[in-house]
């Protein structure tokens, strides 16, 4: 129902062309005639930002009136991509907006294409973020999502001469039309200095923490609109500000420059994002901004709370707390600090507490991924929460003592602080003793935490351990990136499928029907015409439509081994220069992906996609039946572009690396087929699709752990395969690298003395499911069959269902339905 319509309500097509024009003169405040492709952008931004509010105000009033249990989603990322078109899609008016801005003589898309998106964010791990808010919003869950507003987001890549080149993402250029600032919510964070006892009037002891220095925080908030729901929820992300006081006092010794300069270094804080995941490095400010967005959050949650009319001590009825990873995790010794020390609650009972609020998500089998802060540093930042974790460890390890006696190698292997060498606090051990539940991300992923990387903990505490298998919103990853597919399935199955993915199931049937497999193909072809276009216009690359479109997109690392694509493209090549073209399918190589800025590795790998293109897009002999195209800068704006116009989806990381994937599921949805291993969700994939529509090689977890432990050679599988030995050798003797036998070294040479993610092991596995591959595409109606099927068997990896088992398992909390507020 719409309470009042004005200029900034109306969603008809009259009023919203009032309320751009009105937003071009008083917010822009340009005449049209002058205005930019920019400033239009920022007056429609506006006018759906306005559309937003009546549903956000009403929420909160909702929320603060009846206190329902609330979700905080705790994460350093959110990668949540451009918010103008998922804005228009959960709002319900895409198609008025579209036609409104039509009758003003622009194009939408063009508009769209304005907005830089906030990239706040590496990869998997921060827009699973994203598409976790957006469904807690769709399910009318009361939740806000908590991080960092990052003055720089990730990395701007470009290439140049086929290496990674980073530039910094300046994507508050323009200012950003989607938050509001809440100064009048700002808090206060202690960093550094020394703890001291003290003695209150009643002779009790408590601890006071004399920081050296305090910063501000202050949180800036965007809606998030659920889909076709009244419930708005908020993403409050805090920025770093120099505190008045602290200035000052400064400024009263006369010192204004230094004063000046120390509000620079608060504000550093949250300048940048650190490029890099799977890898962590021991850094301050990055210990820094961990603690500074938890302790902003948690203490934002204690005001909204005592707002509320209730007190500390029913906290963990009313909020559940989300880490996502190991990287809030300080939030176990925060929450502690904030109820024993500010509000003087016993440590029992706030332990009570704070185990009851905590859930942790693991992301990661990679032992270098895992999140340790040497404790000098730590000590030096946090000296009162590493009093607090010690209290913590010593309770704990009595626990252990008590329930596996004589074990002591048991209890180094679990304490909170690992003494093996240089002292560390294990910050995976502190996020499983402070929460009640503790989950992967996929089916293998927490059956390997439980045998592998967390087993200590899985012991001590089975009941703890659970699996939440990731998912994708809709919304964004079909509706609003593949609009053609969407009308089709719509008109064929109706709507519901948006809010319930599993009704997908009832495409099923239509892959038997040939008009309807011609209208699925056609929406394909289209979506590759404007996928070719994209790739021409950032790579200057023709690519046919008519050819397969293989992609591999998302970070470069080495165990998602971009290079055994690589392998592939030269032994094609390869066969195509021994004369076997006949026999070449046409296909588009497709690869994007950032490497971390210091990971050399990657960065060859990157350099090798690129020589390897350079030679086989200019080679006459390979008659275009071959491109390898490197797609820079992959965003999710580019995804929202690549996943619709994929055939095939590459997910080759090797098998128990891969916590989950969810480019996978994109992929999935969007009727590509997968090429990939039993690894992840891919796993779960497979079983939905079932086999016979999809494209299963390589090793699986398990026998990977046997070839390991059997000592693995990499080099006899090189001296007895001629194939893949004329491969290697193409890169080796410096085919792809104007005779440079350098410049690759480092990979070849990693391959055949190490390869520790067992490429060559699975090299002739993935040669031989890539040429059924290619027979497979050449019959155009069976991959149509088989990419129906796959779309409409990808209705578990729905965020919706993971959001749904999250609320029911973990977090116990239920829809509110918000009543729109006059
Ligand atoms: C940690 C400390 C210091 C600096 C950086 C980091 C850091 C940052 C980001 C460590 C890891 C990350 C990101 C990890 C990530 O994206 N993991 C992916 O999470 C997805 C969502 O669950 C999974 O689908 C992927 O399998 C997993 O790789």
């Amino acid at each position: 129902p719409v309470i009042f319509e004005d200029d900034r309500t109306s969603v008809t097509t009259e009023g919203l062309k009032r309320a751009f024009y009105d937003h071009l003169f008083y917010t822009q405040g340009k005449f049209p005639e002058i205005a930019g492709l920019g400033d239009y952008y920022q007056a429609l931004a506006h006018a759906v930002r306005d559309r937003t509010l009546q549903r956000w105000i009403s929420s909160v009033a909702d929320h603060t009136a009846t206190a329902p249990k609330t979700v905080a989603y705790l994460s350093a990322e959110f990668l949540m991509g451009p918010h103008m078109g998922n804005n228009l899609i959960n709002l319900g008016i895409y198609d008025t907006v579209k036609k409104a801005v039509q009758e003003i003589g622009l194009d939408l898309n063009e508009l769209l294409r304005q907005e830089e998106e906030p990239g706040l964010g590496n990869g998997g791990l921060g827009r699973l973020a994203a598409c976790f808010i957006d469904s807690l919003a769709t399910a009318e869950i009361p939740a806000f999502g908590y991080g960092i507003r990052y003055e720089y987001g990730i990395f701007y890549q470009t290439i140049m001469d086929g290496w990674q080149v980073e530039n910094t993402d300046k994507w508050l250029r323009h200012g950003n039309p989607w938050e509001i600032q809440r100064a009048e919510w700002a808090v206060e964070v202690k960093l550094g200095g020394h703890t001291e006892q003290y003695q209150d009037d009643l002779g009790r002891l408590h601890v006071r923490w004399a920081p050296e220095k305090t910063v501000a925080g202050v949180p800036f908030d965007s809606p998030i609109v659920g889909y076709k729901v009244t419930t708005t929820n908020t993403l409050r992300l805090w920025r770093a500000e120099a505190t008045e006081a602290f200035d000052f006092s400064q400024f009263n010794r006369g010192d204004y420059l230094g004063a000046v300069d120390k509000k620079v270094t608060s504000e550093n804080l949250t300048k940048a994002l650190y490029p890099n995941d799977e890898t962590v490095q021991g850094k301050e400010l990055r210990l820094e901004q961990q603690y500074f967005f938890v302790s902003c959050s948690l203490q934002d949650m204690l005001r909204i709370h005592k707002a509320r009319g209730m007190e500390p001590d029913t906290f963990d009825q009313k909020f559940a707390i989300q880490l996502n990873d190991t990287h809030p995790a300080i939030a176990v010794a925060e929450l502690m600090r904030l109820l024993i020390d500010d509000n003087m609650m016993p440590w029992d009972q706030a332990w009570g507490i704070t185990t009851r609020t905590f859930s942790y998500t693991n992301h990661t089998l990679l032992p270098e991924a895992l999140e340790r802060w040497p404790l000098d540093l730590f000590k030096r930042i946090l000296p009162r929460h590493l009093e607090i974790i010690y209290e913590i460890n010593a309770r704990f390890l009595n626990d252990v003592r008590i329930k596996f006696l004589g074990d002591d190698s048991r209890l180094a292997r679990l304490s909170l602080i690992d003494e093996s060498g240089e002292r560390y606090v294990r910050m995976a051990h502190l996020a499983c003793v402070g929460s009640h539940t503790i989950n992967g991300v996929a089916e293998l992923h927490s059956e390997l935490l439980k045998q592998d990387v967390l087993k200590d903990f899985y012991e001590m505490w089975p009941e703890k351990f659970t699996n939440v298998t990731n998912g994708v919103t809709p919304r964004r990853w079909m509706v609003l990136s593949n609009p053609r597919l969407t009308k089709l399935v719509s008109e064929t199955i109706g709507e519901g499928w948006i809010t319930d993915l599993p009704q997908l199931s009832k495409l099923e049937p239509h892959a038997e029907d040939s008009a309807f497999r011609d209208s699925w193909r056609a929406i394909k072809r289209a979506n590759k015409v404007d996928l070719a276009a994209l790739i021409l216009r950032r790579t200057g690359v023709a690519v046919s439509p008519d050819s397969m479109f293989d992609v591999l997109v998302k970070r470069i690392h080495e165990y998602k081994r971009q290079h055994l694509a690589v392998l592939h493209i030269i032994t094609l090549y390869h066969r195509l220069k021994s004369g076997r073209s006949a026999y070449t399918l046409p296909r588009t190589f497709i690869f994007g992906g950032k490497a971390a800025p210091g990971y050399t590795m990657a960065k060859l790998m990157i350099k090798l996609i690129n020589a390897v293109g350079d030679v086989v897009n200019n080679d006459r002999d390979v008659h275009d039946l071959l491109k390898v195209v490197f797609l820079p800068n992959f965003n999710v704006t580019y995804g929202q572009c690549v996943y619709p116009g994929a055939d095939l989806s590459e997910q080759i990381s090797l098998a128990g690396k891969e916590a989950s994937g969810t480019g996978n599921m994109k992929f999935a949805m969007n009727g590509a087929l997968t090429i990939g291993t039993m690894d992840g969700a891919n796993i779960e994939i497979r079983d939905q699709v079932k086999a016979e529509n999809f494209f299963l090689f390589g090793h699986t977890a398990s026998e990977v752990h046997d070839i390991k432990a059997s000592g693995y050679r990499p080099r006899d599988i090189y001296e007895v395969n001629a194939e893949l030995r004329a491969v290697v050798d193409l890169i080796q003797t410096g085919f792809f690298s104007r005779g440079d036998t350098d410049v690759f070294k480092p990979i070849v040479d990693n391959l055949l003395d190490h390869d520790p993610y067992l490429l060559l092991a699975d090299y002739q596995s993935y040669i031989d499911c890539q040429d059924v591959v290619s027979d497979t595409y050449r019959e155009a109606d069976t991959w149509a069959r088989m990419s129906i099927l796959n779309s409409a068997r990808s209705g578990k990896f729905s965020s919706d269902r993971s959001i749904a088992e999250y609320a029911k398992n973990i977090w116990k909390v239920e829809a509110v339905p918000i009543t729109l507020k006059p």
